[in-house]
């Protein structure tokens, strides 16, 4: 959900870049470093997802990340913490099944399994395309997307279906910038052709 409705884009969610504190630390980097890289390869939304942050902790590196989204035009969402997306000032926040507000757009998944959100439920193919029919909202897919998939799933050519949004394969890679170039690339292509 988005503060303001006019700061929300449905084209935002083209490449949405989801982060995993725990995964980006194994490189030896920042999520500062890892969000900029993943601006400067394509990524056309973040949201900052701290699992395990102490709350002030969390709110530094909002507020860090949000400098970055701000000078690239890039909105910042925070996962379920809708304190810290106001103290920070961030654009939104991602909210849980109990958070409040109206939604903007559905995160619809997983996809596919993944081990970055083990025992979720996996809809593939089929239930994604079902939620997007259901609704008018627009719809990001998640789970298990990768440069081997995100062709198919943004090559459909459904209407509402408006991009991707992955963790793992940009956060646990050791180069964020080339693969979120390469799966920029891939999802332009797809859409392009569908
Ligand atoms: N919600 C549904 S699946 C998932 C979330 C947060 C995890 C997606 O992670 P990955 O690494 O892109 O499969």
């Amino acid at each position: 959900s988005f503060r303001r409705k006019d700061a929300f884009n449905p084209s935002d969610l083209f490449l949405y870049a989801v982060t995993d504190s725990g995964m980006n630390k194994k490189w030896g980097r920042s999520m500062v470093d890892a969000v900029a890289e993943a601006i400067q390869g394509g990524a056309t939304i973040v949201q900052l997802r701290e699992k395990d942050a102490e709350t002030r902790d969390f709110l530094e590196t909002a507020k860090s990340c949000l400098a970055v989204c701000r000078s690239h035009g890039v909105p910042l969402l925070i996962n379920d913490r809708i304190d810290v997306a106001l103290a920070s000032d961030a654009d939104g926040s991602k909210l849980s099944k109990h958070g409040i507000g109206g939604a903007d757009y559905i995160g619809c998944g997983g996809v596919y399994s993944t081990n970055t959100k083990a025992n979720n439920p996996t809809i593939g193919l089929d239930g994604l395309k079902t939620v997007c029919s259901a609704s008018k909202l627009p719809v990001v897919a998640i789970g298990g997307i990768n440069a081997s998939n995100a062709g198919t799933v943004m090559g459909m050519g459904v209407p509402n279906l408006k991009g991707v949004a992955v963790v793992s394969a940009l956060f646990d890679r050791e180069n964020v910038l080339a693969e979120t170039k390469k799966l920029h690339a891939l999802l332009m292509e797809a859409s392009s052709s569908s």
